[in-house]
């Protein structure tokens, strides 16, 4: 059976209903960033551009930097968009747009978030870069799909415990990220932590401008979570949705976080765009050989 119009939206030209996109416009490896203005922060390095699209947050870019071709994608901010995204970017390489049919021999994707995060262990200081080794997700998103091979009850037990979670919000889960980029991508200049992913930035982080938070104390609660030697390193919005997805559609992912804001100790970059650029460098360069 064909998937029926109204599930899989497509525009009038044939792009893909959000993201506008067909599957010749992208490479099959892919750098997410969240902010559209920041994509042409990463293609400015590039030897060429072949293709630019946008629609809302949904920035795309295509090109050669050092000979390979890669595609830059702005996600916007939160899990609910890379749902949009992650799953439109599997329809290009994994479901003929014309028959509307799954294919049978599937594309596997790498991705790699370059985003910006704030860290909750002192240790790890502003201006510096977290690998995820993986995602905490406190986000709900992903108990909407067949989740369960890729979580990991333990360490989601032992997290529920530690933090006393209440039984109103969902459960928390662990997803890993892709062996293969962590190894590709890590080094002395990275530390890996886990990092958790949460579907807001007020309330769901522990930010309290007029409105009391449900656990006042999670932040705190998250610092001191140490599972067999595994901390929380740090807290954003998107890295448990790239990683839940990518498992179950059978893509590669990793999150690379550059640290501008240190939550356990208050403090904040003093040049965010700095650890900014040095990250989006470090990256590419690393994109070359993969
Ligand atoms: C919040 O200000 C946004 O910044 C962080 C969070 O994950 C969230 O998307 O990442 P990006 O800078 O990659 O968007």
């Amino acid at each position: 059976m064909p998937i029926k119009e109204s599930e899989l939206i497509l525009n009038p030209d044939g792009s893909v209903y959000h993201l506008n996109l067909k599957p010749e416009n992208i490479s099959n490896t892919i750098i997410f960033v969240g902010d559209q203005d920041r994509v042409e922060k990463i293609t400015k390095y590039f030897d060429s551009i072949e293709f630019t699209t946008q629609k809302r947050e949904f920035k795309t870019q295509t090109g050669i930097y050092k000979g390979k071709r890669l595609t830059v994608i702005s996600t916007g901010i939160g899990p609910d968009n890379i749902d949009i995204v992650m799953n439109e970017l599997d329809a290009l390489v994994n479901i003929d747009l014309q028959t509307r049919q799954p294919k049978k021999n599937l594309t596997s994707l790498n991705i790699v978030r370059v985003g910006t995060s704030g860290s909750l262990q002192h240790d790890i200081p502003v201006d510096s870069f977290v690998l995820s080794s993986h995602g905490l997700d406190l986000t709900g998103l992903l108990h909407f799909y067949q989740i369960d091979p890729y979580t990991n009850p333990k360490i989601e037990s032992a997290f529920i415990n530690h933090t006393n979670w209440h039984s109103n919000k969902s459960r928390p889960l662990f997803i890993a990220n892709s062996s293969t980029l962590q190894n590709h991508f890590s080094s002395e200049k990275t530390t890996t932590g886990i990092t958790a992913t949460a579907v807001g930035f007020y309330g769901p982080q522990g930010r309290v401008l007029r409105l009391p938070v449900q656990d006042a104390d999670l932040n705190t609660k998250m610092d001191s979570f140490d599972f067999e030697n595994n901390r929380i390193s740090n807290l954003e919005m998107e890295t448990s949705a790239i990683y839940g997805l990518s498992k179950l559609l059978g893509h590669h992912a990793l999150s690379l976080n550059a640290i501008i804001a240190n939550r356990a100790n208050g403090t904040f970059s003093k040049d965010p765009k700095k650890v900014v650029e040095n990250l989006i460098i470090y990256t590419l360069d690393k994109m070359i050989t993969l």
